[in-house]
């Protein structure tokens, strides 16, 4: 089951009555956030504004805003479901290396040839992000949200930045906000650490414009794929195919060799000059908190592809709960069979939405020897974007990382604060507004497990509580007894 475009994925949620569609007119300045903000709250539907103050194109917000709606728009009915699947398949790709000749290893492998054939796109040459083709429509066409009282101006929420290193050729799309300065330019903001920024370097070294096309409304998959963290280098339209089992379709953009996702409702074509920056910000962001103004490179847009009857998605982050912690929720599910594989003592893993995103990871682990607490947390801040992890707290894996009230028991009775933190300095997210220095920190770790004596722990561990079985039997047999 794969959508066809983000037409198809909303008619999908309408089918399940998780779409209303807005007839007045609504502003998108302000407006907009605050009944979307009421909504996300509550965990409602999607919302598909039909009437903006100022442009004839439709909004939808709010399209992936919830476990199930995120689940859905990977296909799957919840994220467990998803990433059980991927489990499996690292799991049966395993028992196939394991086969002792590859005539052997063939009858098993044929049914699984669809879902790794998928992972490769496929190049379509009349899209329907081409429809409609315009040098003269600007920014000023489209409905872009001012989110907050304090942002800088407009922004472009959901857009997926598509471009090509210049080297390797391999392509990257990232989800970076854009701030619209004009109506042919805007920021472009992708942060240092990211594939956009080390894409853009190698442009900056080169002394070359580089040529950036964004695209606005896909299938969903694509569009959560462009937020995921995955290995520099991995073209994030191969996860995306992967994720749907079916090849996303493509075409090269009419003005560079990018290629961008074909069913997409909108297409910029622009450039970004290598020697620009102009101040960026201020954004009320994913923390909730303001992000503060920087510089950041300018996209310059040159042209518009679309459909003819495009709709213009965008989202708004702030404080937690958002459409965007299911994004992140996804994530935590589905990579966590990435990170068994590569750090098996790993047995769950939780990012709760208050710590938006990265902030904070809590972690099961199946604890053998001393210091293994240690070695998990360093092994996550070495993993692509979990440097960016403010707290870990690592938990044995007799406790459920997603059971917030026991993680909380074990680690304020667990601990010994001499022993059992470790204090780490690394990388930060540009978001961080509380190191002292941006992009740069001291991260916390928690080791909430129970201690060894080679841990320096000479005297004994206590059990935790538990009632003996033949007593829980007893009393479920007579509760009705007791008259209780
Ligand atoms: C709604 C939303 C907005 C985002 N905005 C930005 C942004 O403005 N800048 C940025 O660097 N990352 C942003 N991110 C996070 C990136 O999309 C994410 O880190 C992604 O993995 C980057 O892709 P890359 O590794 O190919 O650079 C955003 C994520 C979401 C869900
Ligand atoms: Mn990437």
């Amino acid at each position: 089951m794969a959508y066809k475009g983000l037409g198809d994925f909303i008619d999908a949620i309408e089918a399940r009555g998780e779409l209303r569609r807005i007839k007045v007119e609504v502003d998108p300045i302000l407006e907009i956030t605050e009944i979307a903000d009421r909504v996300m709250r509550s965990n409602g539907p999607a919302l598909l504004f039909e009437k903006v103050k100022g442009s004839s194109y439709p909004l939808l917000i709010n399209a992936m805003g919830s476990e199930e709606r995120m689940a859905l728009a990977l296909g799957a009915k919840t994220l467990d479901e998803k990433a059980a699947e991927i489990e499996g398949l690292i799991a049966w790709a395993f028992k196939q290396a394991g086969e002792p000749s590859l005539l052997a290893a063939i009858p098993g492998a044929l049914p699984k040839l669809p879902a790794f054939l998928s992972v490769l796109p496929r190049h379509v040459a009349r899209p329907a992000c081409r429809e409609i083709v315009s040098d003269t429509e600007g920014f000023s066409s489209l409905p872009v949200l001012q989110c907050w009282p304090k942002d800088g101006g407009r922004f472009l929420t959901l857009p997926l930045v598509c471009t090509r290193d210049p080297e390797s050729g391999t392509q990257n799309i990232g989800m970076y906000r854009m701030q619209v300065y004009d109506d042919r330019s805007s920021g472009m903001h992708w942060h240092l650490h990211k594939d956009g920024a080390r894409i853009f370097e190698k442009y900056r070294a080169k002394g070359e414009r580089m040529p950036v096309a964004v695209a606005l409304g896909c299938d969903p998959v694509v569009t959560y794929a462009s937020t995921a963290p995955l290995p520099e280098g991995v073209w994030e339209i191969l996860f995306a195919g992967f994720l749907r089992g079916k090849s996303v379709e493509i075409t090269k953009a009419t003005m560079s060799d990018i290629e961008v996702p074909a069913d997409a409702e909108f297409v910029l074509e622009g450039y970004v000059d290598p020697e620009e920056k102009r101040v960026e910000g201020p954004f009320g962001d994913h923390t909730g908190f303001y992000s503060l103004e920087d510089e950041y490179p300018v996209f310059h847009l040159e042209r518009i592809t679309r459909r003819r009857s495009p709709i213009y998605p965008a989202t708004i982050v702030g404080i937690p709960p958002k459409e965007d912690c299911w994004m992140a929720k996804a994530t935590e599910r589905l990579f966590l069979p990435f990170l068994k594989l590569l750090c098996p003592e790993i047995t769950d893993l939780c990012m709760p939405l208050e710590g938006v995103f990265h902030n904070c990871v809590i972690v099961s682990i199946k604890k053998r020897y001393p210091g293994q607490a240690r070695k998990v947390m360093n092994f996550l801040w070495g993993m692509g974007q979990m440097m960016y992890t403010k707290l870990i707290v690592v938990v044995d894996d007799d406790v459920s990382a997603r059971d917030q009230s026991m993680v909380a028991w074990k680690a304020f009775n667990n601990i010994d604060a001499g022993r059992d933190l470790v204090f780490s300095e690394g990388p930060l997210d540009a978001l961080d507004h509380s190191s002292p220095r941006p992009r740069y920190g001291t991260r916390l770790g928690v080791d909430a497990t129970r201690k060894l004596r080679g841990e320096g722990h000479d005297r004994p561990w206590p059990d935790p509580l538990a009632m003996d079985d033949r007593i829980t039997r007893l009393v479920d047999g007579r509760w009705k007894e007791y008259g209780i």
